[in-house]
């Protein structure tokens, strides 16, 4: 493919090309298209651009699959949980923004709304660690093709949402299944250093899996997994669940996203 590909299109970084290519086999979208074009049609999905480095014809069925997967999407539906004992220690798996001058001393969690109540505030993991706890044991799954049962504790961003009142248009306690409409549509998170960041719609965010998580299976949770914050949410998968969050932001404009931006799929749910 590579010789097919427009000389002019921005290059991304080696690494980023590698993972974006693997990406792109493995998603339906391509092998999808790829089936309805045959060969020769091939050639002349390769030379559609796009924005995003996304050919079109891809970008169309990624939305697609978005539509159908939001369709599909209950707040009521559950990520599966497991037993404890399958519970076992996850690959370290991707980097982004993970630098090592990290100082978890002067972390703190940044938390922004937009809108016609906008919020700016900083809080530290004890604010975090005095909302209600979940536990959970669930499975975290990369779009590589590998998973892991991992049980994990934290605060859930429901819980959160509603202790500071965050992530509606009305500022009273987000209430997903009563007043979906008084939902601001997005969350977006970022690492402390802004290299890696996921936009997330909010139904998702809300969902009751969705943890804003500080241990891992029963310790602290280790640097190479998200110290001091990570999100897990299960109904998406490995991409969406962020290590190391900086900043957490209410919004009603659709968020950038890291590897959305790399060709992946901007919901990417499961
Ligand atoms: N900051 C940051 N978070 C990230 C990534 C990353 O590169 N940087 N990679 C994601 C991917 S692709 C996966 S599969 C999971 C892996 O989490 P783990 O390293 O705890 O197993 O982290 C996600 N969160
Ligand atoms: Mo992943």
């Amino acid at each position: 493919m590579r010789d097919n590909e427009p000389a002019a299109a921005p290059m991304p970084p080696d690494e980023v090309r590698r993972e974006m290519r693997r990406l792109t086999r493995r998603s339906f979208a391509t092998g999808g298209v790829a089936a309805l074009l045959g060969l020769g049609g091939w050639a002349w999905l390769w030379t559609r651009q796009d924005e995003d480095q996304v050919h079109w014809p891809l970008r169309r069925v990624l939305e697609f699959n978005e539509r159908m997967a939001r369709a599909y999407f209950r707040p009521d539906r559950l990520a599966p949980n497991f037993p404890p004992e399958r519970a076992s220690e996850p690959r370290v798996n991707g980097n982004y923004g993970m630098n090592e001058n990290f100082d978890p001393s002067r972390w703190s969690l940044h938390v922004k709304q937009t809108g016609s109540r906008p919020q700016s505030k900083d809080l530290s993991l004890k604010d975090i660690k005095a909302l209600p706890r979940t536990e959970m044991v669930t499975e975290l799954k990369c779009i590589e093709g590998w998973s892991n049962v991992v049980q994990w504790a934290g605060a859930r961003l429901l819980d959160f949402a509603a202790f500071y009142r965050l992530g509606t248009a009305s500022g009273d306690r987000p209430d997903p299944a009563g007043r979906p409409d008084d939902l601001l549509p997005y969350v977006r998170m970022e690492t402390p250093d802004k290299e890696y960041y996921v936009g997330l719609d909010m139904a998702s965010a809300l969902h009751p899996q969705t943890l804003l998580c500080y241990e891992m299976n029963g310790e602290p949770l280790p640097f190479a997994h998200g110290a001091p914050l990570r999100l897990v949410i299960p109904v998406k998968y490995g991409i969406k669940n962020i290590k190391r969050i900086g900043t957490i932001l209410f919004s009603d404009q659709r968020p950038n996203d890291f590897w959305a931006e790399r060709g992946y799929d901007w919901y990417s749910g499961h």
